[in-house]
């Protein structure tokens, strides 16, 4: 329970949007300069203010403009930024020790969130964990795993897929630009077949019928027995919020049951209470043979894991997995700290919350102008897809100039989509309704303007 000394959520600052210089201010622009000739011109940003401070559903930045945060630094901090009980626990852990290397002396901190995560993620069969820095490290590793207990070495990844940016999730990831432009040659043994993507579905398909369509593919170009794993994001996330139609993930894992592949859910996103249930994957009841996560887990601190079935976990020799970093002692102490206020604090209802609020403001806004093709996504997880009036045909120029919009009225939304089309929304899951409101307001706004 949260104590009387420990707030769940940071509520020190104050819960407002407030621009008290352009955006970006002058100190903001000061420190960019810096930035363009010390950081490399490879990593971008979205919105060029320079963070101070943050917290509930704000960012304040160092010309003391408070922004509206629908971003939670992609899905991050879900529990608020600098959570009370996540900064004490750091703070905790950091006087003891920084590291020591769980590959070297252990510690307990560690087996503690492996044992959260093999609780929490869905299915109640014997679990085992491992520990990674990156969401991508977990992918990878994930894909590692499939292929040593299958002896197989064939990985079926997905139409609008992101798995991240190491090579082989690149070579997962589907989007060429900007994450794999120039940057091959890619991992080999990966095999796109076409997702559920019920908006844009060529053939109309329904969830049971477009797996069908995916697991003929797979049946005839590569062979079920040459399949280690299907590797799907139950609601997709950089690839467009795209959400499968219903049966589509059951139908997927029901196949590698059946025929012997490892069935992968990358909850990198969608996970730790995003949708409104602890992972996507739980609202249609499947369980997947291993789950990715990292982003919401930890409240901020890199940290990132694989769970799943102990048999295949287990199935790795030792010293085959593993990393300098990996499970880091402070990254552990706030996770813990995290998930607990995800329970305290009822986060899957606080999701929905922020869906029954936001969905019906997007809708209006969608039949008033037209613009916006497609409402969809699941409890905070939420996304418009803006089209041409009239059709289907991507508008990536009208998403940009809303989200422009937005940032330059200090709300922080991003774009996604394969098409560049897509404004997602992904506040902290502690936001209040009155903010939330107000950053909707501007962003309809924005898009009845255009
Ligand atoms: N799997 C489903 O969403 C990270 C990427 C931002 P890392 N998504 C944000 C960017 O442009 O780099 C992500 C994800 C899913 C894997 C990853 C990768 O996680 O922690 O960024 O490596």
């Amino acid at each position: 329970m949260t104590t009387a000394e420990t707030p769940a959520y940071r509520s020190d600052l104050p819960q407002q949007r407030k621009l008290v210089t352009a955006i970006p201010g002058p100190k903001s622009t000061a420190i960019h300069q810096r930035r363009s000739v010390a950081v490399s011109a490879g990593v971008a940003s979205t919105l060029p203010v320079y963070t101070a401070d943050a917290g509930g559903g704000v960012i304040v930045d160092v010309d003391g403009n408070s922004l509206i945060d629908l971003a939670s630094g992609i899905a991050v901090t879900s529990v608020g930024n600098a959570a009370p009980k996540v900064v004490a626990a750091v703070r905790e852990s950091v006087g003891h020790f920084t590291h020591s290397c769980f590959m070297v002396t252990p510690y307990d901190g560690y087996v503690q969130v492996a044992e959260k995560l093999n609780e929490l993620t869905p299915g109640s069969h014997a679990k085992r964990s491992a520990l990674f820095n990156s969401g991508s490290e977990a992918v990878e590793n994930a894909v590692k795993i499939a292929r040593l207990a299958t002896g197989r070495t064939a990985v079926v990844v997905f139409d609008h897929a992101y798995h991240g940016r190491t090579n082989l999730t690149m070579a997962l990831t589907a989007k060429a630009a900007p994450y794999k432009k120039g940057f091959g040659p890619f991992a080999g043994e990966i095999y796109r077949v076409p997702m559920s993507y019920p908006f844009r579905d060529p053939d109309g398909l329904g969830g049971k019928e477009a797996a069908e369509r995916a697991i003929s593919i797979i049946n005839t170009q590569i062979g079920a027995d040459q399949v280690a794993a299907v590797l799907v994001e139950p609601i997709q996330g950089e690839g467009g919020f795209v959400v499968p139609a219903d049966g589509f993930l059951p139908a997927l894992s029901q196949w590698c049951t059946s025929s012997g592949a490892v069935f992968i859910a990358d909850e990198i996103q969608s996970g730790f209470c995003r949708t409104g249930d602890w992972f996507a994957s739980d609202h249609e009841g499947v369980v997947p043979d291993l789950v990715t996560t990292a982003k919401g887990m930890a409240g901020g601190l890199p940290l990132a894991g694989v769970t799943g079935r102990a048999e295949l976990m287990d199935a790795v020799h030792g010293g085959g997995l593993g990393g300098t970093y990996g499970g880091n002692p402070i990254a552990c102490a706030a996770a813990l700290a995290a998930i607990e206020t995800m329970a305290d604090l009822d986060l899957n209802a606080a999701a929905k919350r922020i869906e029954g609020t936001a969905v019906p403001i997007l809708q209006t806004v969608a039949e008033q102008t037209g613009r916006i093709g497609d409402v969809r996504g699941r409890g905070a997880m939420l996304a418009a897809e803006f089209v041409i009036p009239g059709t289907t045909d991507p508008d990536p120029a009208v998403a940009a100039a809303v989200a422009k919009a937005c940032h330059a009225q200090g709300v922080v939304v991003l774009t996604c989509g394969t098409f560049g089309n897509v404004i997602r929304l992904l506040p902290p899951l502690v936001i209040g309704e009155q903010l939330l409101v107000e950053g909707l307001g501007v962003l309809t706004d924005a898009v009845r303007a255009i």
